[in-house]
């Protein structure tokens, strides 16, 4: 039979490859969806006839448990949150809502209904803040921002229902992880597209905050593939998933203007308000528990991804504006 899977935040990045991957693997796909994100739905607009859908939001208990009941799911993904950081400082109580007592009605819901439906916490390296590198499953965490704290409070409370009633809940700690699917406003993405909107001629600068920030960036069709790999294993543990390597933003802003031709130094200008208020400065995940136990492996490269962002970006800009021509050589 079938396995059946529930994927919730299925219109984000991770959600999106995750439904991708599982699809593959021959799972029926539900994916639980707040009503307005019907309009938010190009991430999954190739495999839309293939998903079945239901309506349903982190804040509302009711919609988790007749989720569960009408999926019937083997495995539950929680990839939804407010997910920028911050977003998490305008919002903090919101923030915690969704991200931390969301991850709380799921678990609920599946000790009220079926505890034997496996479940996946999108943990982060974010929860790891002012902690040193490099970060594994031991190290201790030090959230420096309500996300973290919220992402803070979901991490334990599936570590807890794990110990308190033997659910299959496991968390991965998943490190920065990029992809064409990630949302405009986080770094990555925002640098990709700016430089190739100045490559063409659409704008004149990039505006950025920290420059120095280090980051573990991946590829997220490498990371969902990390998630599922946890729910296949024998006993629920929580793993770090991560590159091993850091680089700056600076650095990155750098890899996407060389590509482009151009000179980052030319473009970008600091704006002070992009800076936040308490800032993690230096990410770089151990992800030895993972590569040993999941046989997990990162296979894009720092380098690769931001060339296949920049490639990603300049055929949906140009196509969007339908003029090639317009790339100044
Ligand atoms: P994303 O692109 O921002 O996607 C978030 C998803 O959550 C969207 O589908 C969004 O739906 C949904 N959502 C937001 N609020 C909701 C609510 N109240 N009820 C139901 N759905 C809601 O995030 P991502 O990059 O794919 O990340 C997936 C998960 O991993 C998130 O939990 C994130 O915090 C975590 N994480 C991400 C990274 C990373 O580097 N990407 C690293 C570590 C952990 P709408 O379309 O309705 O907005
Ligand atoms: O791309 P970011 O917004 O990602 P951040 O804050 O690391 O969070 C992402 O990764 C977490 C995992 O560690 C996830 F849990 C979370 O959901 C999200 O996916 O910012 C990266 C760095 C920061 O240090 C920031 O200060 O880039 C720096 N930065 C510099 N200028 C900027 C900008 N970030 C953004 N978003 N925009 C800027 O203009």
């Amino acid at each position: 039979m079938k396995k059946r899977v529930l994927i919730a935040g299925i219109t984000g990045q991770d959600g999106s490859y995750l439904a991708d991957l599982l699809l593959k693997k021959g799972y029926k796909v539900y994916g639980f969806e707040r009503r307005n994100s019907q309009k938010n739905r190009n991430n999954i607009r190739h495999i839309l006839d293939k998903i079945n859908f239901i309506s349903g939001d982190l804040l509302d208990e009711a919609s988790i448990f007749s989720a569960l009941k009408r999926a019937k799911p083997n495995e539950v993904y929680n990839l939804a949150a407010q997910s920028f950081v911050p977003e998490s400082w305008r919002q903090p109580l919101y923030t915690s809502e969704v991200t931390g007592l969301g991850t709380l009605r799921f678990l609920e819901a599946i000790n009220h209904i079926n505890p034997n439906i496996k479940f996946y916490q999108a943990s982060s390296s974010e929860m790891f803040g002012l902690t040193l590198p490099l970060q594994n499953e031991k190290t201790p965490f030090y959230p420096r921002s309500p996300y973290g704290i919220a992402k803070l409070y979901a991490h334990w409370a599936t570590t807890n229902y794990r110990e308190s009633y033997g659910i299959f809940a496991v968390s991965g700690i998943l490190f920065n992880h990029e992809s064409p699917r990630r949302g405009l406003e986080f770094v990555s993405r925002k640098i990709t597209h700016t430089a190739v909107k100045i490559k063409l001629g659409l704008t004149k600068e990039l505006r950025l905050g920290n420059l120095e920030a280090k980051r573990d960036w991946g590829f997220a069709g490498d990371y969902v593939e990390a998630m599922w790999l946890m729910l296949q294993q024998k006993k629920p543990r929580d793993y770090v998933i991560a590159t091993g390597e850091t680089h700056s933003v600076r650095e990155l802003a750098e890899a996407a203007f060389d590509y482009l031709n151009l000179n980052w130094k030319n473009y970008v200008k600091i704006d002070k308000a992009l800076f936040r208020p308490a800032e993690v400065g230096l990410l770089q995940g151990d992800a030895s528990l993972a590569k040993k136990e999941l046989k997990w492996q990162p296979k894009v490269k720092f380098d690769q991804l931001v060339r296949m962002m920049v490639d990603a970006d300049l055929e949906k800009i140009t196509s969007m504006y339908g003029d090639k021509n317009r790339l100044r050589k």
